[in-house]
């Protein structure tokens, strides 16, 4: 719920009824600009989200990673495709923190997306170079967020399949899909890399290369383990992404996944899940916010430091002693 003097910082910061109303009348000029203010966190950003939290809930959300040039946005225009065809509404979001800015990949990306962009329906947005790793996957999960409430059917979100970022936004998706490609051993780097924990559906791109068909072999027979542990089957695709070939079928595993997600109740249990992480990540956010606040007007900070760098005192046993005065200020 937004109280009534969140309303107006709103309205004062001219990001509010207005641009809201338009939104929720489905002008897209209006979701790129909440995009952008949610991006930015410009000020009162956190009070847009909380009016249109209640929106959400409907985009099935699909991750696709994997590592630069397995195909990813080949698919993801296949499969993005395949879905407007269906008369799906969507929303494709390509998170790349490895792509520099004048890199050919994000180029081609660009070009790619105008020709996507202009067909009804559908939203693009790149973050390639937004704001630190962490804020990555903080922004892919409220732009989601602001998507879904818009009314997009599916969120496409590719990302690489490097570190922590990747995991971050596989706790954002309903789905995992991770692309591996036959050169190169990529099903062992897979492994290293952790993909195998967070995949729910494998896709082997480059299907008209060499070797296919031995990584598909490869990772069947570590599968044959998990498959037994669990109850979800984690296919296996081979895809010719190029050709548009195999990705009728991908999509087919994509939707089975998402009816076993609620079958099991497994979509429950993981928004739960996702709602506590969120929660207590907001939480921080305003704590850390209203301390520092705090002792940047209250002063003493830098007397603090002093002590620590004359030996007086240890940033441990500083933090006890700010931490106390935070909370003896408060009654
Ligand atoms: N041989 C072959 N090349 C493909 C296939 N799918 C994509 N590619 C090519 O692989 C390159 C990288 O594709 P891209 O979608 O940009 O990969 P991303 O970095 O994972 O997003 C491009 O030149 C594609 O044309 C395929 O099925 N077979
Ligand atoms: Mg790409």
């Amino acid at each position: 719920m937004v109280s009534s003097t969140d309303a107006t910082q709103l309205r004062r910061s001219g990001s509010g009824d207005d641009l809201l109303k338009r939104f929720s009348e489905g002008d897209s000029r209006a979701l790129a600009r909440v995009i952008s203010l949610v991006e930015n966190e410009a000020s009162g950003y956190r009070n847009l989200l909380s009016a249109l939290y209640h929106r959400t809930g409907k985009a099935r959300k699909i991750g696709i990673t994997g590592s630069t040039g397995a195909g990813k946005s080949t698919l993801v225009d296949e499969l993005a495709k395949l879905l407007v065809n269906q008369g799906s509404a969507l929303g494709i979001i390509a998170v790349d923190p490895t792509s520099p800015f004048t890199g050919g990949a994000l180029l081609g990306d660009r070009v790619r997306m105008q020709d996507l962009g202009a067909q009804k329906g559908v939203f693009i947005r790149s973050m390639a170079s937004r704001g630190s790793l962490g804020g990555l996957a903080k922004a892919t999960r409220e732009v989601s967020m602001v998507l879904d409430a818009f009314g997009k059917d599916f969120l496409l979100i590719e990302s690489v399949g490097v570190g922590q970022v990747t995991l971050d936004i596989a706790e954002v998706v309903d789905t995992t899909v991770v692309v591996l490609v036959p050169e190169s051993g990529d099903g062992i780097q897979a492994m290293k890399a952790g993909l195998m924990e967070i995949a729910d559906i494998f896709v082997v791109n480059k299907a008209d290369r060499e070797g296919a068909d031995r990584i598909v072999t490869e990772l069947e027979a570590v599968l044959d383990l998990k498959r037994k542990e669990d109850d979800w089957s984690y296919p296996v695709v081979k895809t010719e992404a190029r050709k548009g070939l195999g990705v009728d079928l991908l999509l087919d595993h994509i939707r089975r996944h998402g009816e076993h997600l609620s079958q099991t109740g497994h979509l429950k249990r993981r928004k739960e899940n996702l709602l506590r992480a969120e929660i207590l990540q907001l939480l921080s956010e305003k704590v850390q916010e209203d301390i520092e606040r705090r002792l940047v007007q209250g002063g003493g900070f830098e007397d603090i430091i002093a002590d620590i760098l004359k030996g007086n005192l240890d940033p441990y046993r500083a933090a006890d002693q700010l931490l106390e005065q935070v909370k003896g200020a408060e009654t």
